[in-house]
C-alpha cells in the first residue's frame, strides 16, 4: 500500500489508483465531467487538474497514479484558476438554454460551475450550432448542449457493443453524434438510454410524455390507468432524496393517486402473466426436441427488454427464431386494460388510456411499435421514465418522503414475489424456474434454507449460468426425469452478445436464457434516477429481493388474478385467446 496525503490528510492507498480515486477514499470530492467507473480514465475534460508536489504541471486526478508518498493539493489558486478556465470554456460553447433545459437544477456542468462561483460564461465566441434530433420514439438529442465528455460513447461502444455515436471533427467543430452527422433513428441505436442516464448535461435526453400524460388526466372522457414497473419501487425514492435501495412502493401508489389516475395497476401483475406464457412456450418447445425429436428452436430467450429486442433484430437476426413470441409485461398490461379489464368494467376501449411507468427509455419505442395493437387500440398510450414520474411529482407539488403508504388496485395491482424480481438479472429466470419447476415435478424450487432462490443467476456477472437437476417428475412431464435445466442470463449488450456467439459456436448449450439489455437489469435501466453506479445497482436489487421475500406469494402460478384471468378470459396459457393479445413476432 502506498501512504499520500490529498490537502494534508493521509491516506493508505492500493497502488495503481488514480489520484480520482485515492481522495474519494480520503473523503475529498474532486469534480469531473467525463470519469466513469467503469471505464478507464479519459483525462478528456481537465476539470478535475490537481497540483502534485514536484511535479511542474499540473495533474488530471482521473488519470495518474498514485506513488509512494505522493503529496496533493486539490484547492490551491493555481489549481482553481486552472479548473475555472477549463470551466468557463465549457460554458463559453454550450448552448445550454439553462433556464428551461429539463437538467436545469440537475445539470453536472452547472453544479461544478457554481461551485467555482462562476456566475456567467466571460469568454465571448460563438454557441454550438443547436440541432435537434427527435428522430426515435425514446431519444432526443440536442446537440448545441454537448460539452464532448464521450461518457455516452464509452458506455454505447464499451457497455452495449452498439457504437451508435462517434465523436468526430476537431477543435470547436467537433461533434458526438451518429456518424458522417446522421440522425439516431437512421442508424442502429438501440434506444436503452444508457447515454441518457450518463450525459451529465441535457445534451441527451428522453423524449418527454409528461405533456401527454397530465392531458390525459385532464380529459373528463378518458379512463386513465397507470402501470409501474417492477425496478421503479427501488429506485423512485432517489429523486425525492432517499438513499438508494429504499423501497417506496407504497408511497409511490399514493403519489400516482394524488395525481388523479383513475386505476393504479402494476406491471407486476403481467410479469406473473408472462411467466406462464413464458413457461408454456419453453416447456412446448422442450417437449417437441427431448420427448417428440422435432426440430424446434433452442434457448428459448425471454423477451421482455425491448432495447434487446431491438439488438437483435438489428445485430443478430439470425437468433430471432430462439426469441419466446410473448410481448413484455408492458405490453401484455396494456393489451388487457384495453379488453379483459374495459369489458369486466363496462368501460369503451377506445376512453381507456394507458401510461406506463418505466426505468426504460426503449419502453417508449416499444409502445410505439406497430404490431403493438392487438385489442384494436395500442396497448400503451404513454411512458414516463422513473425520471419523468418524479418531475411529474414535483410539478404536483407532492412532498414525496411524508406521503403514507398505499395499495394498488385490484385486480391488475395483484402480485408475487416472482414478479418484483423481474427487474434484476437473472429475476426472469428464477421467477420461470419457480414456475416451471413446480410444475414439472410437484415441488417448489429448491433453494437455501427451503427459500426458493436461484443463488446462482443473482448477482452482477456479467454472464451467469446454472444447472437445474430435475427430479421427482410429475407423469405428464416424465420425459424430464434425470435432465439438467441448463440456464444462461446476461445484461448489457456486450455481454449479451459474447453469450450469443458462444450459443452460436456451440460452445454451450442452454435450454432456457435470459437477456436484458441494461446492466443490472432494469434497475439500472436509461430512465432510472441518475447516478446508477455498481454500488447504487446492488442496493435496488436487494430493494427486489426484499420485496419479494416479505411476499406471501412467490411464484407466479399461484397469482389468483392471474388465475381468474386465465379461468374468466383467456382460457390456458398458450391459449388462442392468448396468442392474439399476448404474443408477437420480429422483423429481421
Ligand atoms: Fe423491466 Fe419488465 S422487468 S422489462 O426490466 O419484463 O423496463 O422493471 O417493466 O415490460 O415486468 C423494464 C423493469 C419491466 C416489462 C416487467
Amino acid at each position: 500500500m502506498y501512504d499520500i496525503t490529498i490537502d494534508g490528510i493521509a491516506a493508505r492507498v492500493r497502488p495503481g489508483a488514480s489520484i480520482l480515486d485515492a481522495a474519494s477514499q480520503a473523503g475529498v470530492v474532486i469534480p469531473t465531467l467525463c470519469n466513469m467507473e467503469t471505464h478507464r480514465p479519459l483525462g478528456a475534460c481537465r476539470v478535475c487538474l490537481v497540483e502534485v508536489e514536484g511535479a511542474r504541471a499540473l495533474q488530471a486526478a482521473c488519470a495518474t497514479p498514485v506513488f509512494d508518498g505522493m503529496q496533493v493539493r486539490t484547492t490551491t489558486r493555481r489549481v482553481r484558476t486552472a479548473r475555472t478556465m477549463v470551466v468557463d470554456l465549457l460554458l463559453s460553447e454550450h448552448n445550454g438554454e439553462c433556464g428551461t433545459c429539463f437538467r436545469n437544477g440537475e445539470c453536472e456542468l452547472q453544479t461544478i460551475a457554481a461551485g467555482l462561483g462562476l456566475d456567467r460564461d466571460t469568454i465571448p465566441g460563438p454557441k454550438l450550432p443547436a440541432h435537434i434530433d427527435e428522430t426515435t420514439p425514446a431519444i432526443t438529442r440536442a446537440t448545441g448542449k454537448c460539452i464532448k465528455c464521450r461518457r455516452c460513447v464509452r458506455v454505447c461502444h464499451g457497455i452495449q457493443g452498439v457504437g451508435a455515436l462517434f465523436p468526430q471533427g476537431r477543435g470547436f467543430a467537433t461533434t458526438i453524434g451518429p456518424a458522417f452527422g446522421a440522425d439516431l433513428a437512421e442508424v442502429a441505436c438501440v434506444q436503452c438510454g444508457q447515454c441518457v442516464a450518463v450525459c451529465p448535461v441535457g445534451a441527451i435526453m428522453e423524449t418527454s410524455h409528461i405533456d401527454r400524460v397530465w392531458d390525459a388526466l385532464d380529459d373528463p372522457q378518458l379512463h386513465v390507468v397507470v402501470q409501474t414497473a417492477p425496478a421503479i419501487r427501488a429506485a423512485l425514492g432517489e429523486c425525492f432524496g432517499l438513499p438508494a435501495g429504499t423501497r417506496v412502493t407504497g408511497k409511490m401508489v399514493r403519489a400516482l393517486r394524488r395525481l388523479h389516475f383513475d386505476a393504479v395497476f402494476d406491471t407486476d401483475f403481467a410479469a406473473d402473466l408472462t411467466i406462464m406464457e413464458e413457461g408454456t412456450e419453453l416447456l412446448q418447445r422442450l417437449t417437441a426436441v427431448l420427448r417428440d425429436g422435432r426440430d424446434e428452436p433452442l434457448p428459448v430467450i425471454t423477451s421482455c427488454s425491448p432495447g434487446w429486442i431491438n439488438f437483435a433484430e438489428q445485430y443478430f437476426p439470425q437468433l430471432l427464431p430462439m426469441v419466446s413470441s410473448c410481448k413484455s409485461p408492458q405490453q401484455m398490461f396494456g393489451a388487457l386494460a384495453k379488453t379483459y379489464y374495459a369489458e369486466s368494467r363496462g368501460i369503451d376501449p377506445a376512453r381507456v388510456f394507458v401510461a406506463s411507468v418505466m426505468p426504460c427509455t426503449a419502453k417508449k419505442y416499444e409502445a410505439m411499435r406497430p404490431e403493438m395493437q392487438s385489442s384494436g387500440y395500442p396497448d400503451v398510450d404513454a411512458v414516463l421514465t422513473t425520471r419523468e414520474l418524479a418531475h411529474m411529482i414535483h410539478q404536483a407539488g407532492i412532498t414525496f418522503e411524508q406521503l403514507e403508504d398505499d395499495h394498488m388496485d385490484e385486480p391488475l395491482g395483484i402480485s408475487t414475489g416472482a414478479a418484483d424480481i423481474f427487474g434484476a438479472t437473472g429475476g426472469v429466470m428464477e421467477a420461470a424456474l419457480r414456475t416451471v419447476h413446480e410444475l414439472v415435478t410437484g415441488k417448489p424450487l429448491p433453494g437455501p434454507g427451503g427459500r426458493l432462490e436461484l443463488v446462482p443467476v443473482r448477482g452482477l456477472e456479467g454472464v451467469k449460468q446454472a444447472k437445474l437437476p430435475i427430479q421427482g417428475t410429475v407423469a405428464e412431464w416424465g420425459f424430464l426425469e434425470g435432465e439438467e435445466l441448463s440456464v444462461a442470463v446476461a445484461h448489457g449488450l456486450s455481454n449479451a452478445a459474447r453469450l450469443l456467439q458462444e450459443i452460436q459456436h456451440g460452445s454451450i448449450s442452454p435450454h432456457f436464457v435470459e437477456i436484458m439489455c441494461c446492466p443490472g437489469g432494469c434497475i439500472g435501466g436509461g430512465g432510472q434516477p441518475r447516478p446508477t453506479t455498481d454500488a447504487v445497482r446492488l442496493a435496488r436489487m436487494r430493494a427486489l429481493y426484499d420485496e419479494d421475500a416479505a411476499k406471501p406469494l412467490r411464484g407466479s402460478h399461484q397469482n389468483p388474478a392471474v388465475q381468474a384471468l386465465y379461468r374468466e378470459f383467456l382460457g390456458e396459457p398458450g391459449s388462442a385467446a392468448a396468442h392474439r393479445l399476448l404474443h408477437t413476432s420480429y422483423t429481421a
